[in-house]
């Protein structure tokens, strides 16, 4: 079997597909390069002293683990020195990350999820690194880059991916043009792939979401989902199985490779909050990389992409997967909204 690996398949992107600004793919390789450090660390777990949580918050209140901030460090390290970027930012920082004086800048924003599903962390369930890159606003060179020139709307992506920290460790990356899957070769050192244009299949009736909180959900979610619970023999007239893992990255893999719907809504528990996920870092990407392999992204009845968020840490409702079944979604929420405006 002919392998291509990481380096291999962004040259060629640049050369033939005219896809890849060199800055760009110096950015993606410096960022699979930090994810194999971050696998590295994640694997070794207990033996290295890196489990458990620090006693500290993030931003959003949510309980820094050990991993979220040194996975969070590790990005920092790979990136600031390169000259590639203008400015990051992550989840686990509560404003943006400016590149320091002592290094050159570059013409991209990197922003991330360092381990997303840190609540798996301690039971050795996958985790991941989720990542989307934007450029940085034509008028911000020759001054400090702002948080504003990080809020443009997911459709702006000119690359997304994640890694996946399971039995095997992957990168799945897209850059425009497809998405592909590489796998890392320990004992190479290197990303090979091992999937290429990832197209999310039509028809598998599997959905996945916390079935916890279907009290707190808006009608559309519920109606979804009960028609989902009668099966063969409600409106539907089939039956489907469900999956949730608590890590987004492990979720949305499961449905690239073979379809399915992945949700998580609003619901009342905030209800001022529009959902629990992150737009920035978590639904952009995804959903970039779900609409690339031929899926759909909505955050009810909107695209994802189109959302223009208004803050860094922004939340979304986020419901993406399968064409076929975020359209049903999609629809319902449609009738929701024409009925109370009808009301
Ligand atoms: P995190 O980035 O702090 O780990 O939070 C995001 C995670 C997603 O990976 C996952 O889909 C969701 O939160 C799980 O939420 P819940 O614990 O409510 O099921
Ligand atoms: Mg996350």
């Amino acid at each position: 079997m002919k392998r291509t690996t990481l380096t291999q398949f962004l040259i060629e992107q640049q050369r033939k597909e005219q896809a890849l600004p060199a800055q760009l793919r110096l950015l993606i390789e410096i960022v699979a390069r930090a994810c194999k450090a971050i696998s590295h660390t994640v694997n070794k777990g207990a033996l290295g002293g890196y489990l458990g949580s620090l006693g500290t918050e993030n931003v959003q209140g949510e309980v820094q683990k050990k991993l979220d901030v040194l996975a969070n460090e590790i990005l920092i390290e790979a990136n600031e020195w390169g000259g590639h970027l203008a400015a990051m930012a992550s989840e686990e920082m509560d404003t943006i990350h400016r590149i320091p004086n002592r290094y050159p800048k570059g013409e991209y924003l990197l922003v991330y999820d360092p381990i997303d599903g840190s609540s798996n962390i301690d039971v050795d369930l996958s985790v991941g690194t989720i990542f989307s890159v934007l450029h940085a606003p034509e008028d911000s060179s020759g001054r400090d880059v702002r948080e504003e020139d990080f809020l443009q709307p997911g459709t702006r992506q000119v690359a997304a991916g994640y890694a996946i920290y399971g039995p095997q460790t992957l990168l799945v990356l897209s850059v425009g043009t497809g998405v592909f899957e590489f796998t890392l070769d320990r004992e190479m050192g290197s990303w090979v792939m091992s999937d290429e244009r990832l197209t999310v299949p039509e028809g598998q009736k599997e959905f996945a979401i916390n079935m916890s909180n279907y009290r707190h959900w808006a009608p559309p979610m519920r109606r979804y989902v009960d028609e989902c619970l009668a099966g063969k023999n409600g409106p539907r007239g089939v039956n489907f199985n469900m999956r949730w893992t608590g890590s987004m990255v492990a979720d949305i893999h499961r449905i690239l490779k073979r379809g399915g719907v992945f949700m998580y809504p609003w619901d009342d528990r905030k209800p001022d909050m529009p959902g629990k996920l992150r737009l920035m870092y978590e639904a952009n990407p995804m959903g970039y990389l779900m609409e690339q392999a031929g899926g759909m992204a909505v955050a009810g009845h909107e695209r994802i992409l189109d959302v223009a968020p208004s803050k860094l840490h922004q939340r979304v409702s986020v419901i993406m997967g399968s064409r076929d079944e975020v359209e049903v979604i999609a629809a319902y929420h449609r009738d929701a909204a024409s009925s109370q405006q009808t009301a």
